[in-house]
């Protein structure tokens, strides 16, 4: 138990025979006892298991011919502060238009949600927007916030059960891009599936189509899905929304560096990188870069890495859509489209998914 109620984080456990098994663990570690020893390494710290994971993405990453991160690596805490600051800053619209449409639709939602539905956030975050739906849907009768923060499923739950002492909290710690299930306080309920912020646009397009096949398996096939899209724009709004005059994108991307160099031993210095984003028209998406500012050695993970100057690192790609180019993806996925409301400029949107029949 912490923050007063039970937390469930789902782990992927490499057993000695080389099978992965899907586990569900209580939080205190202590608690859960694995049949199988060779699981026990992983069950009892999930947080060394993400640490081995993060440094095998590092040195993969860091030895590829063009250097790449996944921008997954961005969110510690300090990261998740910086992008919260990102929010608030003049050019970065997203989290502004998309918060002023949900607000303007919110009762239209909420007419399309049924009885005693279970509404579940991938990735949720604060919950910010969330409560924009509970308000107008009071007919919801379970929420699942979905994070792989503990830390700030917590103070969120603490606070969601303070101002909806009605609504069934259900928290669930986890990787939302991995496999896991939903907790029992979701079963044999209608399921309303969360998804804003345009983060769909940070995969890649089979990612994308996987992540949202994922969900449709998870969901069940009674399920809508809620996903918030940023849509295509002239270049110098999406340019600046990611290089503010203020600087907090560039410590946001650099961060990733102070992060390497905390958990895994490294020397970066990050005042010897710049911070780049262009507009990829071809592939309609914004690409964030660390750009080397001299030829460098840089150590880390236990391993060396090599620096030309003007070499990039990319650390993200945010992808822009159309409504046709982001149906036709749903599509792909198994999803129809069955409304799609748009915000005022600079515009995003927001899709309402329902799984297609058969
Ligand atoms: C989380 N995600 C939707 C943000 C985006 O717009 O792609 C991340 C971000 N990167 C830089 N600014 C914001």
């Amino acid at each position: 138990m912490i923050c007063g109620m039970a937390i469930r984080t789902y782990t992927l456990l490499l057993t000695d025979r080389g099978m992965d098994v899907h586990s569900e663990i209580a939080m205190n570690p202590i608690a859960f006892k694995p049949h199988d020893s060779a699981s026990i390494v992983d069950a009892v710290d999930p947080e060394a298991a993400a640490t081995r994971d993060f440094a095998a993405d590092v040195i993969s990453g860091l030895s590829a011919r063009h250097k790449r991160l996944a921008p997954k690596y961005f969110y510690d805490a300090t990261g998740s502060h910086l992008f919260e600051q990102i929010c608030r800053t003049d050019e970065y619209y997203v989290t502004r238009s998309e918060t002023i449409l949900l607000r303007n639709i919110a009762a239209e939602v909420a007419a399309g949600i049924p009885n005693g539905a279970a509404l579940v956030e991938f990735g949720s975050g604060e919950s910010a927007k969330t409560r924009l739906l509970l308000d107008a849907a009071p007919q919801l009768s379970t929420y699942v916030p979905i994070d792989i923060s503990a830390d700030a499923l917590c103070e969120a739950s603490g606070r969601l059960a303070r101002d909806y002492p009605q609504l069934r909290l259900a928290p669930v710690v986890a990787d939302f891009t991995g496999h896991f299930r939903l907790p029992r306080a979701a079963d044999g309920r209608p399921r309303v599936g969360f998804f804003p912020g345009s983060t769909v646009g940070n995969f890649d397009r089979d990612g994308a189509v996987r992540f949202l096949r994922s969900v449709r398996q998870v969901l069940g096939i009674h399920a809508t899905l809620l996903v918030g899209v940023d849509l295509v724009k002239d270049p110098a709004t999406l340019v600046a929304a990611y290089d503010d005059s203020l600087g907090v994108t560039a410590r946001f991307n650099k961060n990733l560096l102070t992060r390497i160099n905390r958990e895994l031993d490294g020397d970066f210095e990050p005042l010897a990188f710049d911070h780049l984003a262009l507009w990829n028209a071809a592939h309609n998406r914004i690409e964030m870069y660390l750009v080397s500012r001299k030829d460098q050695i840089v150590n880390a993970a236990g391993n060396t890495f090599a620096f030309r100057r003007g070499e990039r690192l990319h650390t993200e790609n945010s992808h822009k859509f159309t409504v046709e180019t982001f149906a036709r993806l749903a599509a792909e996925a198994g999803w129809s489209a069955n409304k799609t409301w748009i915000s005022d400029a600079p515009r995003v949107a927001l899709f309402r998914l329902e799984p297609c029949p058969g």
